[in-house]
């Protein structure tokens, strides 16, 4: 593991052991990069991220913690929670039988703004093999239990949005945020796998199963544990367009895939009782 600082004042830790390459900011413990040995990368990154002191990056894993998109009852709030936008300690690193284990900490904040979530302390492994693995462990100092929403927001790179079959959430309810306001979000199950057309915005609900990501170079399979819902994200054109950190186009190169515990599926935990959220990334050998 090395680390280096960029010009803005970043820190970022590169990895590289027998299985692969990545990378990863301290601020957000953002896995920014992940290349297993003779693959192309697995996340995708924007090309117009922003790289500075408080700013998320666009691409890779950003940590949404502990809200999920807008704040309830808090609009003034920024969207996902403050873990991405700020700087974690690195807490330990060390090899593994041929796999690097980065450990990265997160204190809750002395903020009065953010007293109804105080308390919650996060750690967050960092597991670079021939998988990619991620775990997000809260603890809570409370005597009293704390409601939080929590993602691993991951963008996979694909070679064309359009033409990837996501499977695994076939038979699956969802939330589509793309409805109109004043209409009802709830979807029934598709029975197929999504191939996402144009703007794509699901929190598929219930769900703990893996979910595979085939396009036509390859297929990567995303497993999680302790969580039940499933995000998945494409901007389409329109959307991509109006967004200051994405490069021209880019939107067809990447798919969001979430493990995430949000809305009616947030964590209530209770005092003693750490939940760690982890999702697991592979690529999977061609057949
Ligand atoms: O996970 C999907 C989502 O919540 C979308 O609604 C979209 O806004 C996206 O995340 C990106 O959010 P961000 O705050 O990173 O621009």
């Amino acid at each position: 593991v090395t680390s280096r600082t960029t010009p803005a004042g970043l820190e970022v830790l590169t990895v590289a052991n027998a299985h692969g390459t990545a990378e990863v900011y301290l601020q957000g413990a953002h896995v920014t990069a992940w290349t297993p040995a003779g693959e192309d990368p697995v996340l995708w990154l924007s090309s117009a991220s922003a790289f500075e002191p408080g700013v998320p990056v666009r691409g890779g894993i950003p940590i949404c913690f502990p809200w999920f998109g807008a704040r309830d009852g808090h609009p003034e709030a920024p969207a996902h929670g403050y873990a991405r936008r700020t700087v974690w300690t690195l807490v330990g690193a060390h090899d593994d039988h041929e796999t690097t284990v980065l450990r990265l900490a997160l204190a809750a904040p002395a903020d009065p703004a953010l007293a109804d979530l105080s308390g919650l302390d996060a750690l967050y492994e960092v597991r670079v093999g021939r998988t990619l693995d991620v775990a997000l462990t809260v603890t809570s100092t409370r005597d009293v239990p704390v409601r939080f929403e929590e993602a691993q927001h991951t963008y996979l790179r694909v070679l064309d949005v359009e033409a990837t079959a996501v499977h695994g959430l076939e038979e699956v309810a969802y939330l589509d945020k793309t409805a109109a306001a004043g209409t009802d979000p709830h979807r029934t199950p598709e029975g197929a796998p999504l191939v996402p057309s144009g703007q794509v915005d699901r929190v598929y609900l219930g769900t703990s199963g893996p979910v595979q990501v085939v396009d036509a170079a390859r297929t990567v399979r995303v497993t999680k544990s302790s969580s039940q819902s499933t995000v998945v994200w494409s901007p389409g054109a329109e959307v991509a367009a109006g967004m200051r950190d994405m490069g021209p186009g880019e939107w067809r190169e990447m798919v969001c895939v979430e493990s995430a515990n949000v809305g009616e599926h947030a964590v209530v935990l209770e005092p003693g009782r750490p939940h760690t959220l982890g999702s697991s990334y592979e690529v999977l050998p061609r057949v």
